[in-house]
């Protein structure tokens, strides 16, 4: 058995992020699940019994506010997983000023605010995983939501870039791109439509599902995986190959 860790994972009410939180919890880790919808959070969190932390990733002071509670609680943050964000759908000729920024605010300056804030608390305690959750979009080039594969594309750039900044604390930086999945997002938007063509060019033809990315994010979070920095794993089922 190792260590019992102190993960954060965003966007965990639901989805991808559920299915992470409940991976994590699976490997004896104590999972703070924080969302925007603390409803949601609370069962997740009752479920594995984490802590469920009401969040806006884009809020920086909402952030500071609750990796500060978390540091008070458990004293340590050691898991850090960049999950929450928004799967638009939204054709180049809707694409306006307001909605690219809208989407830029949560999945880029979240993605900064949660790594800045957590990430001093690791540099501190010379331990950390930082799993970024990016989209195999950026590789696919999927259609209708240029800004959300934009963003995506930060994802894995900053996740290559910070990598080499920050092995000095003992900490590893790496992204995860799952394919389309039918999490409750998906499932409730046009996106569903996508499996149709996507799944004839998996390997295996059935739609994948928030547990299908769970225990490659399991990974990168563990011990295991110290000599693997700044690196991006498709986890698509083989939808794409790069
Ligand atoms: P989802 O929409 O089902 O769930 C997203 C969760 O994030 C929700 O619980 C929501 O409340 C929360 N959230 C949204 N904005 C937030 C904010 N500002 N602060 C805190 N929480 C917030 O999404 P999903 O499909 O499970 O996707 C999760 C992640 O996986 C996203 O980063 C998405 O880009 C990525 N992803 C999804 C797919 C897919 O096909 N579902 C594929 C590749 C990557
Ligand atoms: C292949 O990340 O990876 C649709 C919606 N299709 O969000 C995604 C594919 C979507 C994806 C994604």
């Amino acid at each position: 058995m190792t260590e019992q860790r102190v993960a954060i994972v965003t966007g965990a009410a639901q989805g991808i992020g559920a299915a992470i939180a409940r991976e994590l919890a699976a490997d004896g880790h104590k999972v703070v699940v924080a969302d925007l919808n603390l409803e949601g959070a609370s069962a997740v969190a009752q479920e594995i019994d984490g802590v469920a932390k009401l969040l806006d990733i884009s809020d920086e002071a909402a952030v500071a506010r609750v990796v500060g509670e978390v540091v008070d609680e458990f004293g340590r943050i050691d898991i850090l997983v960049n999950n929450a964000g928004l799967v638009p759908f939204t054709p180049w000729e809707k694409l306006d000023f307001a909605e690219w920024k809208r989407v830029f605010d949560v999945n880029v300056n979240g993605l900064y605010l949660m790594t800045k804030s957590a990430g001093d608390v690791m540099a501190q305690g010379g331990y950390g995983r930082i799993v970024n959750i990016a989209s195999n979009t950026f590789v696919a080039g999927t259609p209708n939501c240029a800004h959300y594969v934009a963003t995506k594309g930060a994802y894995i750039g900053f996740t290559r870039a910070l990598a080499g900044e920050i092995g000095k604390h003992g900490i590893t930086i790496n992204a995860v791109a799952p394919g389309i999945i039918a999490s409750e997002g998906v499932l409730s938007g046009p996106h569903a439509d996508g499996f149709d063509y996507v799944v004839p060019m998996q390997a295996f033809a059935r739609r994948g599902v928030p547990s299908d990315i769970g225990p490659a994010v399991a990974f990168l979070a563990s011990e295991k995986a110290s000599w693997i920095t700044g690196q991006t794993l498709v986890v698509d089922g083989g939808h794409t190959r790069n």
